[in-house]
């Protein structure tokens, strides 16, 4: 496996973030820790890592633009093509826990294109990686979507949206529509690591409505590049702006686009 300059520059800020994560779950009780909105909390941990990705990848590439979570409004580059998104701890309410389901993840657009991500859990120590072209790998081992056709067969992952944000009735009607034509339904916790799941074939599709530029940035490419299909939960090619998302490999992704959007029953 062979990896751009850029992937790397990428690669060495996810893993220096995250070691910054692990010595802080270690000591999680200890981090001061705030409310941004419902349900949304910030912690010193989440703000360390953005500082680390942000330090690493503006010094390497000093003329991208720049959109991070925790990094107030975004940095316009005078390179007007290329775009970091960032997302320093996507998993925070987990994290916090003591749950070790959480990652740095690192996106790289070109003319609104996402053509590189890295996703990284230093708590399993998996290393996500895709570029446009040259494939998805965790670790060294490469990455390929499931193949399973039925729905029955699959287990699907969701995002369940906090009572004080999305559409509640909207979410809980896709919710059953899909439980009751899959395997079983997953809610991990961290938007980037399902979608790096559903490119390791170990979930067989994602859906979540509501979210950030960077919960999925990095995520879409590795869906790409492990042979999968997004969009947004319309069918559409939207997905950063619209903060919409479904996933899945080529079986999946068009049946679960159909169950997601059964119309809602007459009450
Ligand atoms: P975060 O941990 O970076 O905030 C889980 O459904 C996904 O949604 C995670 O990627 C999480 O990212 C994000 N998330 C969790 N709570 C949220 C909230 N209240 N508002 C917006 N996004 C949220
Ligand atoms: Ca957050
Ligand atoms: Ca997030
Ligand atoms: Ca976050």
């Amino acid at each position: 496996m062979a990896r751009s300059a850029l992937l790397n520059v990428m690669v060495q800020a996810a893993l220096k973030a995250g070691k910054s994560l692990a010595r802080d779950f270690g000591e999680v009780q200890n981090l001061q820790v705030s409310l941004k909105g419902p349900g949304d909390y910030v912690s010193q941990a989440d703000r360390k890592s953005e500082k680390i990705v942000k330090d690493e990848l503006m010094k390497a590439r000093p003329t991208y633009g720049y959109l991070g979570e925790e990094t107030e409004g975004e940095i316009k580059g005078t390179d007007g093509a290329h775009r970091w998104i960032v997302d320093p701890l996507d998993g925070t309410t987990n994290f916090l826990h003591g749950i070790p389901m959480f990652a740095v993840s690192i996106g790289l657009e070109r003319n609104g294109e996402m053509v590189a991500g890295v996703i990284y859990n230093p708590a399993t120590d998996e290393l996500y990686t895709a570029e446009k072209g040259g494939g998805a790998y965790v670790n060294d081992r490469r990455l390929r979507v499931s193949s399973r056709r039925s729905l029955s067969d699959c287990v699907i992952g969701t995002g369940i949206p906090h009572l004080g944000r999305g559409q509640h009735g909207k979410y809980l009607i896709q919710l059953r529509h899909v439980m009751g034509e899959v395997a079983g339904v997953r809610r991990m916790g961290s938007a980037a690591l399902d979608l790096a799941y559903v490119a390791a074939g170990r979930m067989d599709g994602f859906w979540e409505e509501g979210l950030s530029a960077w919960d999925i940035a990095a995520g879409i490419v590795m869906i790409r590049e492990a042979g999968g299909f997004v969009s947004n939960l319309s069918g559409g090619t939207d997905i950063l702006e619209s903060g919409s998302i479904l996933a899945g490999n080529e079986h999946t992704h068009k049946a679960l686009l159909d169950v997601a959007n059964r119309p809602i029953p007459k009450a």
